[in-house]
C-alpha cells in the first residue's frame, strides 16, 4: 500500500520529542488569566538575565501598531482587562485582531507591551503578586527545561492567546512582509554527516536563504510538513504560505543523518542538528530532528520537524 500522510507520520518512531513542552502548556492553560500573565512575566524576567531577545523589526510591527497605540491610551484597569481577555481567548475586537496575526507579530506585540510595562506605560503585574501553588509549580517546571524548550513554551503560549484564528477565516490573516531571498553569491551550504541526498541539502540551503519559491519546488503537490507539536500542513499551497508567514530568517544547522529505503521505492531520511530563531540567534540552539519521506522521484512527500527531548537524541539515528 502506498504511503499516506498518516502512515508517513510514523517513520523513525524511535525519535523522542520534547513532550515536556505540550505537557507544560497544558498545565499553563489551566491557570487563571492573572496567573498566566504573572507567570510569563516572571519567566521572561528570569530568562532575560541570561539570554537577550532581539527587538522585532519595524516591518514586523507596523501591523500591530494601531492596536498597541489603542492600548497605550487606556488606563491601567482597561489595559489589564485587555491582557486578561487575550489570555482567556475571549471574543473582543482586540482579541480578534490579535487572532489574525502571524506568530511573529503576536510575539512582537508582547515584546512591546513588556517594554511598556517596565516603563510604567502599561499596567504592570501588581507588586508582590503571589502566584497560586499551581502556577508556581508550572514556573518551576519551565525553569527545569532546557532553553530551546523554554522559548518554545513561551512562543506557543503567546500564539495560543486571543481569538481562535480558525474561526476567523483565511482572509483575515496578517503576516509580516516577505523578505527577498539571499543573494546566490552570499549563500552558505550545509554539510551533513552521512547525507548526500540533494533534496535534503537543497531543503536546508533554501530555507537558510529564505528562498521559499525554490524550497516549495522540492515538495510533491500533495506533500505535507509537520511543525513541532502540530498537525501536518498539507498541500503545496498551504506549505508555501507557512514558509512565507512563519519561516523567515531561521538558521538550520543540520549535523548528521541516515538514509534508508522504504516501501514502494520511497526513501526515508532522518537528520538531526540545531535550529536558531531570529529572536534569540546563536544564544539558543534548539535540538531538532527532520524526518523526511521522499517519493521515488526524490520529492518531499512528507517532512516532520521535531523538537528533541534532550541533546542525547541528536545521536539517535536508529531506524
Ligand atoms: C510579558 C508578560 C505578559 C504576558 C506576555 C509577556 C511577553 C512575552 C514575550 C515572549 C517572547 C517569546 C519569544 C519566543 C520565540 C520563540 C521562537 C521559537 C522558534 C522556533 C522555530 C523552529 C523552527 C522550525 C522549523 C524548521 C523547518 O525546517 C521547517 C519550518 C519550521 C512578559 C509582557 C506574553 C515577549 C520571542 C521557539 C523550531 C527547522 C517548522 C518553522
Ligand atoms: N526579531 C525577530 C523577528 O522579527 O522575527
Ligand atoms: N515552533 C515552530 C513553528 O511552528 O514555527
Amino acid at each position: 500500500m502506498p504511503f499516506t500522510i498518516d502512515s508517513a507520520r510514523n517513520i523513525f518512531p524511535n525519535t523522542l520529542s520534547a513532550d515536556a513542552v505540550p505537557a507544560t502548556i497544558a498545565r499553563f492553560t489551566q491557570l487563571s488569566a492573572e496567573d498566566q500573565l504573572a507567570l510569563i512575566w516572571f519567566a521572561y524576567l528570569e530568562m532575560g538575565k541570561t539570554i537577550t531577545i532581539a527587538a522585532p523589526g519595524a516591518a514586523n510591527m507596523q501591523f500591530a501598531e494601531g492596536t498597541m497605540n489603542e492600548i497605550k491610551q487606556m488606563g491601567f484597569r482597561e489595559q489589564s482587562q485587555v491582557m486578561c481577555d487575550l489570555a482567556n481567548r475571549a471574543d473582543t475586537p482586540v482579541c480578534r485582531t490579535y487572532g489574525s496575526w502571524s506568530a511573529n507579530i503576536k510575539l512582537g506585540f508582547w515584546y512591546q507591551l513588556g517594554k511598556w510595562m517596565e516603563e510604567g506605560i502599561v499596567a504592570p503585574i501588581p507588586e508582590g503578586y503571589q502566584l497560586s501553588a499551581n502556577a508556581a509549580a508550572v514556573l518551576q517546571a519551565i525553569r527545569n527545561l532546557e532553553s530551546g524548550q523554554q522559548i518554545t513554551v513561551l512562543r506557543n503560549s503567546v500564539v495560543d492567546m486571543g481569538f481562535d484564528p480558525n474561526k476567523l477565516g483565511n482572509a483575515a490573516r496578517v503576516a509580516e512582509p516577505v523578505v527577498v531571498p539571499q543573494e546566490l553569491s552570499k549563500r552558505t551550504q550545509v554539510t551533513i554527516e552521512g547525507i548526500d541526498n540533494a533534496t535534503v541539502l537543497n531543503y536546508m540551503n533554501n530555507m537558510n536563504a529564505n528562498d521559499f519559491d525554490e524550497l516549495i519546488k522540492l515538495f510533491t503537490p500533495d506533500g505535507a510538513l509537520q511543525p513541532p507539536f502540530q498537525k501536518p500542513i498539507v498541500g503545496k499551497d498551504a506549505v508555501y504560505r507557512f514558509f512565507r508567514e512563519d519561516c523567515q530568517n531561521l538558521k538550520l544547522i543540520p549535523e548528521r543523518g541516515v538514509v534508508e529505503p522504504a516501501e514502494d521505492g520511497y526513501t526515508q531520511i532522518k537528520v538531526t542538528g540545531k535550529v536558531q530563531t531570529p529572536w534569540f540567534g546563536a544564544a539558543v540552539g534548539m535540538n531538532m530532528a527532520w524526518r523526511f519521506l521522499l517519493n521515488p522521484e526524490g520529492q518531499i512527500f512528507f517532512v516532520a520537524i521535531d523538537l528533541l527531548a534532550s541533546p542525547k537524541e541528536l545521536l539517535n539515528l536508529v531506524r
